[in-house]
């Protein structure tokens, strides 16, 4: 499953239509970053680079001109540094397996640039990449330097997200099908981890069933760190330690999705170590599914993007107050913002390339409403803390999200991540089954 050269040149065609006249777009990956001495971190092109070229290796520059023409700058072919580093497609495999119209390499990045940009009038980059930023700068000046020689330097700077970002958030059929293969891996990731989680183990051994579910199904990498939080880590919403012992009677709450051809997915499931919901514990379970449920009626085409959250909070802190651990009028309750002490995020964000994928969530002060092709997570949640003394003690500790991915289709809702319990029942019969 790939994404065509052609599509990355359509999509290349379409920036250059929505820009303004005699534009250049400048773009870089990024480079390999240390992990400690003589070790490198595994690389990962930026995002709107790979979403515009397809090119995978790190060190690459693009110059997006004309009608969409691509001059890739790429790390040289090298015998000595492949032999030691891996293979490299060079100048020629970017024009042949990439289909940009022109390669270099990247002792030629300037003089490349000089071209390009010599007689430009839109300088179009990435503002908040602050190596660009230095580097378009320099063009710029060593062009203006160079008036008199007949050199005519680009008079206007633009950001390229806000325009990426609108291409990015609307998904094509082709990433659209790889996002569903990349939730259906983690799909499958989590029900691993409900079959094989027992009291005793550390949270970081239960973490090794989703990476090796993830691997073993062709995602190399999972899209984000894996959040494997028993007990009141729960309660610490972005928990990477995993390094604790999971006892019985702990919920365990799981937020992993594996990345493929380097789109996200993204998945959240709360699960009893011993295969049964505490009556506490199902009481505070059951008000979040009932907030997704809630939530999910609101993804629908022309709905607005924060419906959906609003509709959940309302759920959330009507269960609160029904289970005693809010009191009031529940209006003044969500106005007040009270809920915030047990329910501190949002309830979902944009996904594509990135976990939490680029793309505004307001138009001119309001919320934008839902278009076919977004896909988004609904990830409604409640915490009770431990140190919480206004409520009552059986509630402490408590750490409960449910996360799915969502296509939004004229049609309604498609749930990518489809096909993993979540009702209370559904999760007991599943995690009994392998037991
Ligand atoms: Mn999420």
């Amino acid at each position: 499953m790939k994404i065509e050269t052609q599509t990355y040149q359509a999509r290349r065609e379409r920036l250059m239509q929505s820009l303004p006249e005699n534009s250049v777009v400048v773009l870089r990956t990024g480079e390999l970053s240390t992990r400690n001495n003589d070790c490198e971190y595994e690389f990962r092109p930026h995002s709107s680079f790979f979403y515009l070229t397809g090119f995978p290796e790190p060190s690459a520059y693009a110059l997006i001109h004309g009608q969409g023409e691509l001059t890739l700058i790429t790390l040289p072919k090298d015998p000595e540094k492949e032999q030691w580093e891996g293979f490299r497609f060079g100048t020629e495999g970017a024009v042949t397996r990439f289909g940009a119209q022109k390669a270099a390499v990247l002792d030629e990045l300037d003089s490349e640039a000089f071209s390009a940009l010599d007689g430009t009038t839109h300088l179009v980059y990435l503002f908040n990449d602050a190596m660009l930023r230095e580097k378009v700068a320099g063009w710029r000046d060593a062009l203006a330097a160079r008036a008199r020689m007949g050199a005519v330097a680009p008079t206007r700077f633009m950001d390229l997200a806000p325009i990426v970002s609108e291409m990015r958030l609307r998904k094509d059929p082709e990433e659209i099908a790889i996002m569903e293969t990349a939730a259906q891996i983690s799909v499958e990731a989590h029900k691993q981890a409900m079959r094989s989680v027992r009291p005793g183990m550390m949270e970081y051994q239960l973490e090794a069933e989703l990476n090796y579910v993830f691997m073993k199904s062709g995602a190399r990498q999972p899209a984000y760190n894996n959040i494997v939080a028993s007990g009141s880590n729960a309660c610490v919403l972005h928990y990477i330690q995993n390094n604790e012992v999971i006892a019985d009677g702990d919920l365990i709450l799981i937020d992993a999705g594996a990345e493929l051809g380097c789109y996200a997915s993204d998945i959240t499931r709360t699960f009893p170590a011993n295969g049964r919901f505490s009556e506490p514990q199902a009481a505070l379970y059951q008000v979040v599914l009932d907030a997704y449920h809630a939530g999910m009626k609101e993804l629908t085409v022309g709905t607005p993007y924060e419906a959906c959250h609003n509709a959940a909070v309302r759920t959330l802190t009507q269960g609160l107050v029904t289970l005693g651990l809010l009191h009031g009028d529940v209006d003044f309750l969500i106005e007040s913002k009270a809920y915030r002490d047990f329910y501190m995020h949002n309830t979902g964000h944009w996904l594509g390339l990135d976990v939490h994928d680029c793309g505004s969530y307001k138009i001119a002060g309001e919320s934008r409403l839902l278009e076919e092709g977004m896909v988004l997570t609904i990830e409604p949640g409640l915490y009770v803390s431990k140190d919480n003394t206004k409520v009552d003690a059986k509630w402490r500790g408590i750490g409960i999200r449910i996360e799915d991915d969502v296509l939004i289709r004229a049609e309604g809702p498609y749930v990518l991540t489809h096909g993993l319990p979540k009702e209370i029942q559904d999760i007991e019969a599943f995690m009994l089954a392998s037991r």
